[in-house]
Formats: C-alpha cells, sequence, structure tokens
C-alpha cells in the first residue's frame, strides 16, 4: 500500500492556552506521532497567515469572532488571531515528531482568502502544491490527522476524496471546535457519506503488524 500521512496544523495555537485553542487538541500529538513510523510519506499542514489577514475579526473594525461575513465572494467565519506567519503561534506543537515530515504545505497566506483545506484555497481558486506532491510521491492512499475535525481537516479530508485518493481520518487523532455544538459530528457524517472510511490509530497499528 502506498499510503500518506497529512499531518493538518499541529500547531501551537490550536492547543490549548492558544489562540484559537482547539479542546483536547493537545492530545492528538501522541497519537500523530505514534502513527508516524507507518508511512512511507509524511506531510505537514501549517496554517499561515499574514497579519491582516481577512479571516481574523481584528482585520474588520467592530466585528467578533464568531461572527460572518463575506470577503472576495464567500462567507467567512471570523476568527481570532492565529498562526500568524513566523509567531511562537504558528509553530509547530514543541511535543510533535517532525524528523519524519518530508515536506510542510502552507496556507492560508493570501490576505484576501481563507484555506481550511491543505489543497486548496476555500475558493478553489489556488491548489497549494500538495495534491501533485502526493501524485509524485505514488501516493494512492491517504490518512489524515489534526486539527480542527470540523474546519481544516474536514475540508482537506473532502478535498482529497475530490482528487482522487482513497481516504482514511485517524479519528483519535483528530479534535474539532464544535462552534455549534453537533459541529463535529455533522463533519463526521458528510466525510463518511463522501467516503472517508474512520478508523483508529490502534486499528492502524495493529494492521500493520499483521502485514509486517
Ligand atoms: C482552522 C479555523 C481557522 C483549522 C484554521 O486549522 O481547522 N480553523 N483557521
Ligand atoms: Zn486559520
Amino acid at each position: 500500500m502506498n499510503g500518506a500521512l497529512i499531518l493538518v496544523d499541529l500547531q501551537n495555537d490550536f492547543l490549548p492556552g492558544g489562540a484559537l485553542e482547539v479542546p483536547d487538541g493537545d492530545q492528538v500529538i501522541p497519537v500523530a506521532n505514534r502513527v508516524q513510523p507507518l508511512f512511507e510519506v509524511v506531510v505537514a499542514s501549517q496554517d499561515w497567515h499574514p497579519a491582516d489577514h481577512g479571516s481574523f475579526a481584528a482585520s474588520h473594525p467592530g466585528k467578533q469572532p464568531g461572527e460572518q461575513i463575506e470577503i472576495a465572494g464567500l462567507t467567512q467565519i471570523l476568527w481570532a488571531t492565529h498562526c500568524v506567519q513566523d509567531s511562537e503561534g504558528a509553530r509547530l506543537a514543541s511535543g510533535l515528531e517532525t524528523s519524519r515530515i518530508d515536506r510542510i504545505f502552507y496556507k492560508g497566506s493570501d490576505p484576501q482568502i481563507d484555506s481550511y483545506s491543505c489543497f486548496y484555497d476555500n475558493g478553489h481558486r489556488r491548489a497549494t502544491g500538495l495534491g501533485d506532491y502526493l501524485r509524485e510521491q505514488r501516493a494512492t492512499e491517504v490518512y489524515l490527522l489534526g486539527l480542527a475535525t470540523d474546519y481544516c481537516v474536514k475540508f482537506s479530508a473532502l478535498d482529497a476524496v475530490a482528487e482522487g485518493f482513497a481516504v482514511h481520518l485517524i479519528l483519535d487523532g483528530c479534535r474539532g471546535i464544535d462552534l455549534e455544538t453537533g459541529d463535529v459530528d455533522r463533519a463526521l457524517d458528510e466525510m463518511r457519506e463522501a467516503g472517508v472510511t474512520l478508523k483508529s490509530s490502534s486499528d492502524l497499528l495493529a494492521e500493520r503488524a499483521d502485514t509486517d
């Protein structure tokens, strides 16, 4: 099997205490470290915003995080300022094993458009290069884990399906924001309906032990 692992946005700002903390987000880091050795290709994405990014409430006087506006024809949820390029909050989580990461894909750098997916921006206008990279690596299956289940993980998984990969989510390696209660469950349903299979890291470790 030519499997690639995608580590989605395992950055300080998404961990407890961070600017856009995902509840229990830190708990996925040991999972990420445990499964990495199972994959021949490991890539990571980093949310990488300029300080005045359009998705930040602070960029729109009078607006608060959680409100929605329209930017360049797309509905945008406004967030607390997070993952500003080169800031401590944008760095990969300090407990994350990084020596196996083959390549990092940055997203959300265009001030005018957000990018939840690590394949394309939210308008599907520009590719990050991840799809081409995975094809160059001859990956046919992709496994995802990371933050947040109901945003970047979900949109990455759906794009991965659309790009023609067999897509698996490592469920215990993901945590969500649940801005509205039920968002995470709805995201999982959407992914399942699109053909994503949900697995646990222990299933994966057991499967791999069998085939070795
Ligand atoms: C994310 C909201 C804003 C994520 C990134 O990584 O899920 N969510 N930017
Ligand atoms: Zn962001």
